[in-house]
């Protein structure tokens, strides 16, 4: 049994991908961030850093949504979902999943939170514009992988997916969207008719229109 500390579109969602995509046995269970509760000391024991998500695997707590998700994949290794050791595609996987999670990932996160990047409320936009093009620069090298590939790693469907979704979702709304570049527009839209990404958003309650 999983239990997964989460919040609707935050990291916690590309791991809720993975366990919907296993029909694994997991539980989900909502941190009110509103309450703060992400602060609270229960939370705190469980992740010191109070973020989302946690996943708890047997009495076990881990944070840090890529650790969550490999261990998921780790768990499940008669899923398609990580490469198995040995195979050419393991390393690209790795290769993948640290892209997006230590560049893009932290660059959104960056355009996201731009005030706590300062102490001076002025530049808050001048740190946005700036993350615009990092984070489209990141965008252009992942439309250049897409455009032979039907999905990040080729012809499989894989963790780094579900992962990449996530992060579109969160930068869906910036000028430079994920929508301007052509190959993740029909990676988007081709990921749409995906019946776990439509369940799991069903579930959140995000609205997969403006990718369609
Ligand atoms: N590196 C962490 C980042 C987690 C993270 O920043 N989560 C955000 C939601 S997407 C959060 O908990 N924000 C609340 C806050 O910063 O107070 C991961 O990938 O799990």
């Amino acid at each position: 049994m999983f239990k997964l500390y989460y919040y609707p579109n935050n990291a916690s969602l590309a791991p809720h991908f993975l366990l919907h995509h296993l029909k694994a046995d997991y539980e989900l269970l909502l941190v009110d961030t509103d309450t703060n509760a992400h602060k609270s000391a229960d939370y705190l024991k469980l992740n010191p850093a109070g973020l989302i998500p946690t996943l708890v695997v047997n009495d076990q707590p881990i944070f840090e949504s890529p650790a969550i998700c490999i261990h998921i994949c780790e768990l499940h290794p008669e899923s398609e979902l990580m490469p198995t050791i040995g195979d050419f595609k393991r390393p690209l996987f790795f290769q993948w999943l640290a892209y997006l999670n230590n560049t893009l990932q932290a660059e959104i996160m960056v355009f996201n939170y731009a005030h706590r990047h300062t102490n001076d409320e002025s530049t808050i936009a001048n740190i946005k514009a700036a993350q615009e093009d990092r984070i489209a620069d990141a965008l252009s090298i992942i439309n250049d992988q897409l455009e032979h590939n039907k999905y990040l790693l080729g012809d499989t469907l894989t963790a780094c997916d579900y992962f990449l979704f996530m992060l579109m979702e969160w930068c869906s709304t910036i000028e430079k969207s994920p929508l301007t570049f052509k190959h993740i527009a029909a990676y988007l839209r081709r990921l749409c008719t995906n019946p776990t990404i439509k369940a799991v958003c069903d579930i959140e309650g995000l609205d997969l229109s403006p990718f369609k």
